[in-house]
Parts: C-alpha cells; sequence; structure tokens
C-alpha cells in the first residue's frame, strides 16, 4: 500500500532533541498520528498539547506504529534504546547520523530482527526542516519497499532523496557533502583571518567572497568529468604548474598578515606533490588530478 496524506498511518518517533521535536512538530501539523519517546521525558511531554502520543518507554513507541523513526545522538545510542525489543514486521527509518559502515550494520542489525530498514542522513538544520522552502532535504538508502511505501510521511518535513539499496549509501553521501562543507567553511575561515587587522570591513569582503565561491562552483561538475573519464589534461585553463607556482603567494600573503596556512596548505601541498612527482605529465594537468593521491595516503 502506498502511503498518501489521505491514508496518514501511525509513526512513532524515539530521540527529540533539536531535530526530533523539530520533525515531531511538522508531523503533528499535518496531522500524522505520532507517538513520541525520549529519555529526558519532559521534551516528550512538551508536544502533548500539539497532539502527541507520549510512550513511556522505548517499547511502548516501538509497539505504537508500525513506521518507527529514529532520531538519536548516534548509532550506539540507537542500539541501546533499541536493545531487546521486537521489531518484527517493522519499519524502520534511522535519521540518526553515522558511517557508512555504521548504517550497513544498522541494516542488517534490523533485518535479523525481522525489520525492513532504511537509513538516512538529514541534510539541514532544524531551522531549515520543516520551514516551507527551508532548503533542507533527507537522504535515505536501505530497502526500496520501505521508502517507497512511506514516501509521502516522509517528505512531510523535507524533501526526501533515495540514494540507493545500499543502506550505507545515505551516510556515504551525508559524510561527502558535510566533509565538503567543511573544506569550504575553512577556506571562508582563512580568507577572513587575512583581512583581520587591516582597513577591510568583513561586510566589504562578504559579497566577493560568496560571489566567488558560486563561481568556482563550476570544480563540482567539472571534478565528476575527469574522475569519470580519467582524463585531467584536456580542455584545462587553469595549469597545475601554474597553480603550484601562484600558490607562494598564497603562502607568503599569509606569513605577511600573521595568519596559520593550516587551513588550507593541505589541498596546497597535495597540489605540489602531484606535480613534483612528474612536472612533465602532471603539470598541465586540472587540479583534479591530485586527488587521486589521497587514496594511497589511507591505505
Ligand atoms: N542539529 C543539527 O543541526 C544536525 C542536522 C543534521 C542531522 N543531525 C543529526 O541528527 C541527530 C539528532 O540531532 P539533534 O540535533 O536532535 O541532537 P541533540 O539535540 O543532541 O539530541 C540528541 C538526542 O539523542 C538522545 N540521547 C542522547 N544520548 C542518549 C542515550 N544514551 N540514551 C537515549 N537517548 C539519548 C537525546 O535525549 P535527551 O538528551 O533529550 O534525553 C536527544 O533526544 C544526530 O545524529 C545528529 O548528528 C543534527
Amino acid at each position: 500500500m502506498t502511503d498518501t496524506h489521505t491514508t496518514k498511518r501511525p509513526l512513532a518517533l524515539l530521540g527529540l532533541g533539536d531535530m526530533g521535536t523539530v520533525l515531531a512538530r511538522t508531523w503533528l501539523a499535518a496531522d500524522h498520528p505520532l507517538t513520541v519517546w525520549n529519555r529526558t521525558a519532559a521534551k516528550a511531554e512538551a508536544l502533548a498539547p500539539e497532539g502527541a502520543r507520549v510512550a513511556a518507554t522505548p517499547a511502548e513507541a516501538v509497539a505504537s506504529a508500525g513506521l518507527i523513526v529514529l532520531c538519536l545522538l548516534d548509532d550506539s545510542t540507537v542500539g541501546s534504546v533499541l536493545e531487546g525489543l521486537d521489531l518484527t514486521g517493522k519499519d524502520v527509518v534511522n535519521l540518526t547520523t553515522g558511517t557508512p559502515a555504521e548504517g550497513r550494520a544498522r541494516a542488517a542489525w534490523a533485518a535479523e530482527r525481522g525489520a525492513r530498514f532504511v537509513d538516512a542522513g538529514i541534510m539541514g538544520t532544524p531551522a531549515m526542516v520543516g520551514a516551507p522552502d527551508g532548503g533542507a532535504y533527507v537522504l535515505y538508502s536501505g530497502s526500496l519497499p520501505l521508502f517507497e511505501e512511506h514516501r509521502a510521511t516522509l517528505e512531510v518535513p523535507a524533501a526526501a532523496r533515495f540514494v540507493g539499496e545500499d543502506a550505507g549509501h545515505a551516510a556515504l553521501y551525508d559524510v561527502a557533502l558535510l566533509s565538503a562543507m567543511y573544506g569550504l567553511f575553512g577556506g571562508i575561515s582563512h580568507a577572513f583571518a587575512l583581512i583581520e587587522g587591516e582597513d577591510v570591513a568583513p561586510k566589504e569582503l562578504a559579497p566577493l567572497l560568496s560571489e566567488w565561491l558560486g563561481a568556482m562552483g563550476f570544480f563540482v561538475g567539472s571534478t565528476a568529468e575527469r574522475l569519470t573519464s580519467r582524463d585531467f589534461t584536456s580542455g584545462v585553463v587553469s595549469n597545475l604548474a601554474m597553480q603550484v607556482a601562484a600558490s607562494g603567494t598564497l603562502l607568503r600573503t599569509a606569513a605577511d598578515q600573521g595568519v596559520s596556512p593550516e587551513l588550507i596548505s593541505p589541498y596546497l601541498d597535495l597540489m605540489r606533490e602531484r606535480l613534483e612527482a612528474d612536472p612533465a605529465a602532471h603539470g598541465g594537468e586540472d587540479t583534479a588530478g591530485a586527488l587521486t593521491l589521497l587514496h594511497r595516503r589511507s591505505r
């Protein structure tokens, strides 16, 4: 049976932290029958006036519905909260952030207990979830039948994107996106550090920085194409040799401004290493070629 807004089946939500509470409120506002449980009971009881049924224990919450949604601190908390409960015939959706390995292990764990399982990664903050045009979305992977059956319910708080039947893939995409975000935050932080102490207000740099980062967004698609083709040289406009030479300017400016290069030097070092390995072969490449060194380092 496909879930629609006219057949709102009950769901249970375990975990009412900042994110879980917002999720609960969006389902309640959309008139979904909702049972909630939280370790700190006051957070669950606060939702009763909005229509939530409050479960005294995780077992009571799990028994109340076929769809069980988890939004807990981490994977070990999921394991401890669900320990010993009867999950036979349940559909478990895990919105708790974890690693791909944890997602796969939790899927196997759920299957052993007779449950269907989907792991998920929430791409958004609590303020973005449930807000019209808030921009949040949730990555899902694992049981496609579960996802399709409950899609309408899952789309109430935020848009849903199914990324495959490997239960580890939602976490993989999630961590990839978050990792890119922190690289971006690092570069932005370095840029603002450079102007500190100068007669430049952060608000003067900010619009130029936003515009520049937007213009550099092409690197996402071009890198994907180069990794697919393994062609790092065709159509290169700013080659590795030039960029390594220019990186000296970045490092000297950081030194002159009294700013540690620690947030940008790892990528600059990687470019230099790629070039120095074989200047003739790699000097004409796009910088995307440098990332081929990363896997070797982690092994
Ligand atoms: N908040 C955010 O911006 C991000 C957005 C992206 C996704 N993350 C992940 O979502 C999960 C929940 O995040 P949260 O923001 O709700 O986190 P907290 O407010 O810290 O709430 C944690 C809940 O977990 C419960 N909990 C913690 N430890 C235990 C335990 N040992 N046994 C039972 N429950 C536990 C906690 O209960 P309480 O402290 O209220 O009693 C909260 O319900 C998370 O994976 C993020 O990475 C959020």
